[in-house]
């Protein structure tokens, strides 16, 4: 500890006066300039429907080998797998035009499956795998090239909609005619089941965790027809809601699979719904373009090609043009290694920490992949559990630390102990690191430099600002201790989560430990895997938690109500208690109310002011403490084509989403031999069934 702060510290531990405590405050600043860093690669804007429309077309395709399962009987031909008019993307459209069949993408992802049953919950190891199995109403990945004028969700399962005269009404249509990857009809009785029986229902958390707040609080559905619904609101207007319709909110699953299960239709328990699905059942029900057909666990997860998948390209071919996938169950980092290195083929380069020798090895000549940096998405924040109320069942010392949370001396204090600049070059050196204030990203949409309050390192500030929140190191061991009848007036310890399969959030983690030390604050860290990671986030069971921010701080309008506690359970850090009550504070209702009349206005330059609004409450009040922003690469092996140009790894979603994989393909000279179960389609569906042939 340098020499002037280690006495200010002791003349602060020993409760110097206020006055030479006011002295002390460093107050806030502007944020501090970002390194310049160009995205590479230039995104070619479109409008939706040069994208994709709906039509029927004169003759449709199939790769050879389906058309012998159709030959052998064993399946209808192709036009009646089809719906009367199937999704068309347009070949004009296509980075490399129209594809051929054949080859695989081989994914290694650092999840693990806990089952197929997305609506109920579960897990399936992320990575692209539940993004490529769960199709939604909508569609926001590829948005990123879609021209501003033209920027609404694009239609996916729901081809259209309209609003009623008054706004209050959506009417949604459905494609029609399409079916489950087992030729089971989709339709409204999933959309039903979906709402009535997951949203709806309180025993039932879909993954992505949808509730009827996501679309509004006092939001109703109404089954109107075989493929037609409508939603009613309570604003006019709503057009926040088409982005709630799109991943990883309204993503309907298989109702005739799942409802049996369910228990308001005969199910045994929600236990048993939940957990319905194991991993090891294959060819579970998908409207995604493949399907499980094989799963070794900590192994991998091999699909093959949905013959009744409901995409054509404009020549008639019905897609993927991917005949199979595959998702190694490795780690995050090996990811990156296995993509640059060749024997895997896509990732999502994210992790700083492997930045400098990803690119050593790609710009090589004989580079087997491409890698691309893109905007500055990648962000995270130091989030407090700011819920006094009973979330998560706090004990006596919880308690005592939800109130420190709840007060901004404490949450200054620690963001001021924060020295932003190490901790980003503890990941990586050069031009890549910003140091982040908090709320919405520098270079987003709706951010505003002058809206955002950043709180500069100074640990005599910090020291000021925990002696103001009433922390003094009582029993002279260099730790602060809570005031007389806090928890026993013992010393400050903090729990803070980590998502353990990653190492930029461990090293993270391990930065703020450090930096909160030398405070006066002690941190023990709670290092989870992924799902239970997530499983504790979520039931409240924490006090601080490392967490790599969502897409909502980038784009705003995908995931909104995620930005503040808009209901019970739509905040990462902030839910309701079991009485279902949420104890805001004043500045987080004002958070509330700015995000909720962002989703009722229509008028861009009011967003704007809104927006403005919000990230003035959210960084001046630390509702999150930011720590580092910076851009992602992605990495994809050079055999593949139609990869669109400047997709970025994170906007509206995940490069999984936003390279539109069912219509890359690899040209016939590039294909390699990495098929595992060549000419094979998807069999039944069952634990310990497998792909079939046709003969
Ligand atoms: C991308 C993504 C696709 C989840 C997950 C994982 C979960 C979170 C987050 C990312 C992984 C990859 O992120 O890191 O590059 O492939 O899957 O879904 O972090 O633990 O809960 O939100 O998307
Ligand atoms: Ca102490």
């Amino acid at each position: 500890m340098r020499q002037d702060s280690r006495a200010v510290m002791a003349a602060l531990l020993l409760g110097a006066s206020p006055g030479a405590l006011w002295a002390q405050i460093v107050e806030p600043t502007a944020p501090p300039a970002a390194p310049e860093f160009a995205a590479q690669g230039e995104p070619v804007f479109v409008n939706r429907d040069e994208m994709y429309t709906y039509r029927a077309l004169d003759a449709y395709q199939e790769p050879e080998f389906v058309t012998a399962f159709v030959e052998a009987g064993l399946l209808p031909p192709v036009k009646e797998r089809l719906p009367a008019e199937p999704l068309v993307y347009e070949a004009a459209n296509m980075p490399d035009g129209v594809g051929v069949y054949g080859d695989v993408m081989r994914h290694v992802i650092g999840g693990r499956p806990e089952g197929w049953n997305y609506v109920g919950g579960q897990s399936q190891g992320w990575g692209g795998i539940d993004i490529g199995l769960s199709e939604c109403l909508t569609r926001t990945g590829p948005l990123f090239m879609v021209n501003p004028e033209d920027l609404q969700p694009l239609p996916n399962l729901a081809r259209s909609w309209e609003w009623s005269e008054d706004g209050m009404t959506l009417t949604v249509n459905l494609v029609e005619g399409a079916k489950w990857s087992d030729g089971d009809p989709f339709d409204t009785e999933d959309i039903r089941f979906y709402w009535d029986d997951v949203v709806m229902d309180p025993e039932v958390t879909p993954l992505n965790g949808a509730s009827q707040e996501t679309f509004g609080a006092g939001t109703t559905l109404e089954v109107t027809g075989p493929y037609t619904f409508t939603m009613t609101f309570t604003s006019a207007f709503p057009e926040q809601v088409l982005y709630a319709m799109a991943y990883g909110t309204f993503c309907p699953g298989p109702s005739h699979v799942l409802a049996p299960l369910h228990p308001a239709h005969g199910g045994e328990s929600y236990d048993a719904f939940r957990n319905g699905l194991p991993p090891e059942m294959m060819s579970v029900p998908v409207m995604g373009a493949w399907v499980p057909v094989e799963y070794r666990p900590d192994d991998i997860v091999v699909m093959r090609r949905n013959p009744y998948y409901w995409k054509v390209d404009s020549e008639g071919n019905q897609l993927p043009y991917l005949d199979e996938m595959h998702y190694r169950l490795s780690t995050w980092a090996d990811r990156d290694v296995q993509a640059v290195a060749g024997s895997g083929d896509f990732s999502n380069l994210e992790q700083a920490e492997n930045y400098v020798e990803s690119l050593r090895r790609s710009a090589e000549d004989d580079a087997p992949a491409r890698l691309q940096f893109g905007p500055r998405t990648i962000g995270y924040s130091l989030y407090p559990n700011l819920s006094g109320n009973g979330w998560g069942e706090p004990d006596e010392r919880e308690q005592a630390v939800r109130e420190l949370n709840r007060d901004e001396n404490f949450r200054m204090g620690v963001s001021q102990a924060i020295d932003r600049q190490r901790l980003g070059e503890s990941l990586v050196k050069g031009p890549f690191i910003a140091q982040y204030a908090g709320g919405l990203y520098a270079g987003t949409a709706y951010y505003d430099e002058a809206s955002t309050v950043f709180y500069p390192y100074s640990l005599e500030s910090a020291a000021a600002h925990f002696a103001e929140a009433g922390l003094a190191d009582t029993d002279g061991d260099g730790v602060l201790n809570f005031p007389e009848g806090t928890a026993g007036g013992q010393n400050v310890q903090l729990t803070l989560l980590v998502n353990g399969d990653y190492q930029t959030d461990k090293n993270l983690a391990e930065g703020v430990v450090a930096m909160l030390e030398e405070a006066g604050i002690q941190v023990a860290l709670q290092t989870l895997a992924g799902n239970d990671r997530d499983a504790t986030r979520d039931s409240g069971d924490w006090d601080w938690q490392v967490f790599r921010n969502p897409t909502e701080v980038v784009t705003v309008v995908q995931n909104t109500t995620q930005l503040a506690p808009t209901g019970p359970t739509t905040s990462w850090n902030h839910r309701a208690n079991e009485e279902g009550e949420l104890d805001l504070l004043p500045w987080e209702q004002e958070m509330v109310d700015a995000v909720n009349a962002f989703i009722a206005s229509r008028d861009p330059a009011e967003r704007q002011e809104l927006m403005k609004t919000y990230q003035r409450l959210v960084t001046e009040n630390l509702y999150g403490v930011g720590l580092v922003a910076y851009p992602g690469a992605l990495v994809i092996n050079k055999r593949f084509a139609n990869i669109p140009a400047g997709a970025p790894i994170f906007q509206f979603n995940w490069a999984e989403d936003n390279i539109i994989r069912e219509r890359v393909f690899v040209p016939a000279d590039a294909q390699g031999d990495h098929e595992l179960h060549p000419d094979t389609l998807p069999g039944p569906m069952g634990i310990g069934e497998g792909p079939v042939s046709a003969s």
